[in-house]
């Protein structure tokens, strides 16, 4: 491992979607790395660049406290964070620096089947569900629509069947869970696909060459 005390922090999911690409990419750039059975930290062994695994939603916050030096997550956790920071008064709380090739899906609207919805002109007054609440707010404000927003943390597609929601707004990538759940896919409020962020803090020149280096490898 190169003993330096300026060592980069990149932070990636630790299990999901993104986790497998995002080592993929890595070593693609270069890194080889330790890790042992369970540790939540990779040790570069040929580059001063060690791999923080966790949460996605974790990732923009570990950003903008510059715990990690970059990160990599999907712009739709990244927009609903950076929502969350705005309404704190908290502006830029990381750079987007690059959209890559993996981790494409959409943020949609989905209505029940032969339901009389169909269309988000129709959304006043109705009840959506999603994981997404500061996105779909944001659309709703932005399309002068008057809609309820209820949370759900994950499996989203049940909300209309316990009769918690009539429309959801949810990730579809194939759009095989919604027709699995007998949902309409409607309006997309968001494309998403995985990005790599930087700390909005200004990175210490003991750090910089690598963190360019790394950054240009990637692109
Ligand atoms: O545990 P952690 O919080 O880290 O993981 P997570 O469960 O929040 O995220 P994960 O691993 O499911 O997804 C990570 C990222 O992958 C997301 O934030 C997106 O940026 C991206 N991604 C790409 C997707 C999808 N495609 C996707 N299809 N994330 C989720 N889905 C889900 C969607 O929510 C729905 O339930 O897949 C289902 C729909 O897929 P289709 O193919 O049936 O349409
Ligand atoms: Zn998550």
């Amino acid at each position: 491992m190169i003993q330096t005390q300026a060592r980069i922090k990149v932070a990636i999911q630790k299990n999901g979607r993104l986790t497998e690409h995002c080592l993929e990419l890595l070593q693609q750039c270069g890194l080889k790395y330790s890790r042992g059975r369970d540790q939540l930290i990779g040790y570069g062994e040929n580059m001063p660049v060690d791999i923080l695994l966790v949460r996605d939603d974790d990732i923009p916050g570990l950003v903008r406290d510059d715990v990690c030096d970059l990160g990599i997550c999907g712009f739709n956790v990244l927009e609903e964070k950076r929502l969350a920071f705005a309404s704190k008064g908290i502006s830029k709380p990381f750079k987007l620096l690059q959209k890559l090739d993996y981790g494409q899906c959409r943020l949609a609207f989905a209505y029940p089947e032969g339901s009389n919805l169909s269309d988000a002109s129709q959304l006043n007054g109705e009840t959506i569900a999603t994981s997404y609440p500061r996105i779909v707010e944001d659309y709703l404000k932005r399309h002068k629509l008057k809609a309820s927003v209820v949370e759900f943390s994950g499996a989203v597609e049940i909300a209309p069947s316990l009769g918690r929601a009539q429309v959801i707004c949810d990730l579809v990538s194939t759009g095989a869970t919604l027709a699995a759940n007998r949902l309409v896919e409607g309006e997309t409020i968001l494309q998403s696909v995985a990005c790599l962020v930087q700390t909005p803090i200004d990175i210490p020149p003991e750090k910089t060459e690598w963190v360019n280096r790394l950054v240009e490898r990637i692109a």
